[in-house]
């Protein structure tokens, strides 16, 4: 059910310290840790220790939890000092926008120049 830790879910895993991540941030709603596959010099994954397949379900169900993932985000930045070259914060929705694990989360990319539009 949505909100409760999935056994199935690779996210929950490193929110409950089944499966190790490199773990740079962590917050009583949050926990902010590197990219297995980096496609940047930053590449930070913060997501909810709640359970919610995306993004939009988390903000419609819990707003809070969805402010304290961006609010993390921008910490993240200012931890890896990209704030003042500039940064992405993405959730990728769905699969066709590329969404392969269904667990809510923001990427946050930096430390080289980044296009848009994106591919
Ligand atoms: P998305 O494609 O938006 O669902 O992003 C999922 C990201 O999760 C992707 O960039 C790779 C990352 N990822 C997948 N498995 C692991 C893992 O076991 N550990 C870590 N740290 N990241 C993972």
């Amino acid at each position: 059910m949505a909100g409760e830790p999935q056994t199935d879910c690779l996210f929950c895993k490193i929110v409950s310290g089944e499966i190790p991540a490199t773990i740079v941030r962590e917050s009583e709603t949050t926990v902010a840790f590197r990219d297995i596959n980096p496609q940047a010099p930053t590449h930070v994954l913060v997501i909810p220790k709640v359970h919610y397949p995306d993004a939009a379900s988390l903000a419609a169900a819990e707003p809070r939890v969805a402010a304290d993932v961006l609010t993390e985000a921008g910490a993240v930045a200012a931890d890896e000092k990209i704030d003042s070259t500039g940064y992405r914060v993405i959730f990728n929705t769905g699969s066709g926008a590329g969404q392969t694990v269904f667990h809510a989360h923001a990427h946050v990319l930096g430390g080289r120049g980044l296009q848009w539009p994106p591919g």
